[in-house]
């Protein structure tokens, strides 16, 4: 007797990967297969175990397993890719490209491979090359890939304005466009408080402060690691589009899509707003903006463009 579950393979066990596991049989998305590589594999085989016996307090019911091959990944609905370096102090996101590039085409090979249909959320960086990278390797239509980072940077953006606010982290609305890096498009204009708009409740100087700190919060974390970066919120947020995937939730978050002519981006994949459900990203939205806010969004898609042009592909 077998369960009719959905499937959930995470390519990539170290820290965020671990995470992912934990969160997904928690929330019960379904079974989870967690695959690494080498020196990896009977690490992650017992950390799946581990969340195993977790369950019966944990109170879920999930199949758990760590495994070193791709043929465990097959028939999975979702795949949420973290394999590759993570950043230590000092490092931008783009020093990691040559490393991270060769594990993505290696990724890449065993998902074609092994996991066609599935929905892939690409979270390794340099984000918006990775997911780039993997789009063209796979050759897998562009509404079945996505790159997690604007959720995270949206979660950054309004957790620093609930704590600088003192409010609710829960009323604050919002969103980040762009690239994931320092150049990345907080929209301070359309945020709300509980509906009310930011500008109103909000100083021009905590406003910059915001935009600043959101920007840089990736390396904030990075600084006080000194080697790693930061895995819970890249988690949850990677989780949260997963979960927008399986129970065609329709949320709309942002997210690195392929854009062809969206926002005048032609053949690259930027953080947009998307709209995520059961066909995997079912609409991208383009926001009307103003001059200012367009000359920025296109100021981070010409470094995404750069990157992507380091990938060679
Ligand atoms: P880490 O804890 O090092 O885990 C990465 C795992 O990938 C390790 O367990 C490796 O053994 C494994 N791995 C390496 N090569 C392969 C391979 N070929 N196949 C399968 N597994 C492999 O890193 P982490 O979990 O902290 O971060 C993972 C990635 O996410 C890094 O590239 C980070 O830079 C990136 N990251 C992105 C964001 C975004 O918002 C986009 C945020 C935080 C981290």
């Amino acid at each position: 007797m077998g369960f009719a579950r959905k499937k959930i393979a995470l390519i990539g066990g170290g820290q965020i990967g671990q995470n992912l596991a934990m969160l997904a049989a928690m929330k019960e998305l379904g079974d989870i297969v967690v695959l690494d590589i080498g020196d990896f594999v009977n690490p992650i085989k017992g950390k799946a175990l581990d969340l195993m016996e977790m369950a019966p307090h944990g109170n879920y019911d999930a199949n758990i397993v760590g495994t070193g091959d791709y043929a465990d990944i097959a028939g999975a609905d979702v795949v949420i890719i973290t394999a590759g370096k993570p950043r230590v102090a000092g490092m931008t996101r783009e020093d990691l490209l040559a490393t991270n590039i060769a594990i993505i085409k290696d990724v890449a090979n065993g998902i074609k491979t092994h996991a066609p249909k599935a929905f892939c959320i690409v979270v390794t960086n340099p984000l918006d090359a990775m997911v780039y990278a993997f789009y063209k390797l796979t050759g897998f239509p562009k509404h079945q890939v996505v790159g997690m980072a604007g959720t995270l940077d949206t979660a950054r953006w309004r957790a620093f304005i609930a704590m600088e606010l003192g409010v609710s982290v829960s009323d604050v609305a919002g969103t980040v466009l762009g690239g994931h890096g320092p150049d990345m498009v907080p929209l301070p204009r359309l945020t709300t408080v509980g509906g009310v708009p930011l500008a109103e409740i909000a100083t021009k100087e905590q406003i910059d402060k915001l935009v600043l700190r959101t920007r840089e919060a990736g390396t904030e974390i990075v600084k006080l690691f000194g080697r790693g970066s930061a895995f819970f919120s890249p988690a949850w947020s990677a989780i949260i589009m997963a979960e927008s995937f399986l129970k065609d939730k329709k949320r709309i978050l942002p997210g690195a899509a392929l854009c062809e002519g969206e926002y005048g981006i032609n053949g690259l994949f930027i953080g947009v707003p998307l709209m995520i459900g059961a066909k995997g990203i079912e609409k991208i939205f383009q926001i009307k903006l103003t001059d200012e806010e367009n000359a920025m969004l296109q100021k981070t898609a010409g470094v995404v463009k750069n990157t992507v042009a380091e990938t060679k592909l």
